[in-house]
């Protein structure tokens, strides 16, 4: 997969992430960020203890598979999957481009427990922020010493500035986990302590602000493509596999 990714996303690659992370600050305007959050619908959210969620054209079963009668909305289509689409990240993917989103909503304080995507989806996710900042922290799946009793697994933080775009692909889908501390507040940022800091929109924003970043509500999208699809009654999914 990392072959085969363009130049351009070549050269937002996270060198000191795990293989395959890709960063890319500023990757959609102020306006489409406004337009965006102004179209996610405002009553379908499911409210969880430490985050609210929506999916987007639907939940998936429990068997993992995409039962929708329509396919993403326009407004997440345009511009944000063509622009995803744009880099080739999907281009292995059955379906060759997202045909699903998770609207994950964080207020300060809350966060996701580490976790990993999994096998329901193409092995890619390709997440935006909107409206604030905060750091995923992305750790090691195992332990490289497993008779071990200290915990040597080694992390990441990455933070993600509004409007930027994360890609979690290769290894870094499949061996590691990711999650959000429920904290108000991320500190000690610099370049040592944040894999991205080099790719980062405006690092001066953040050294100005002695290395916090005070978290306000953000919305993060993000996008896959779910392998098991049921294209019943629907036209959307136009390319079936077999
Ligand atoms: O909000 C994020 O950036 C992470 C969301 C996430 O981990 C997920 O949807 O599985």
């Amino acid at each position: 997969m990392a072959d085969k990714i363009g130049i351009d996303l070549e050269q937002s690659r996270i060198k000191d992430a795990p293989a395959s992370m890709f960063y890319i600050p500023n990757f959609i305007t102020q306006d489409e960020e406004e337009y965006i959050l102004s179209k996610i619908p405002a009553n379908q959210w499911i409210t969880l203890s430490h985050r609210r969620l929506q999916a987007i054209p639907a939940r998936l079963t429990p068997s993992n598979a995409l039962v929708a009668s329509s396919g993403l909305p326009e407004w997440l289509l345009k511009p944000a999957v063509q622009r995803i689409d744009e880099l080739g990240i999907f281009q292995d993917s059955p379906y060759k481009t997202a045909n699903h989103c998770l609207i994950n909503g964080y207020l300060p304080g809350q966060g996701i427990m580490p976790h990993e995507d999994g096998s329901a989806y193409h092995p890619v996710v390709a997440t935006i922020s909107l409206s604030s900042s905060l750091v995923l922290d992305v750790t090691e799946k195992k332990s490289n010493d497993s008779s071990s009793d200290q915990d040597d697994r080694q992390s990441w933080r990455i933070f993600q500035e509004p409007r930027s775009l994360l890609v979690t692909a290769g290894s870094a889908y499949t061996e590691t986990l990711h999650g959000i501390a429920e904290v108000k507040e991320d500190i000690d940022l610099k370049g040592e302590t944040v894999a991205n800091w080099d790719l980062l929109g405006d690092r001066e924003r953040v050294m100005e602000s002695g290395g916090n970043n005070l978290r306000e509500t953000r919305i993060s999208l993000t996008f896959r493509d779910v392998l098991k699809v049921s294209n019943v009654g629907s036209k959307i999914f136009g390319k079936v596999r077999g």
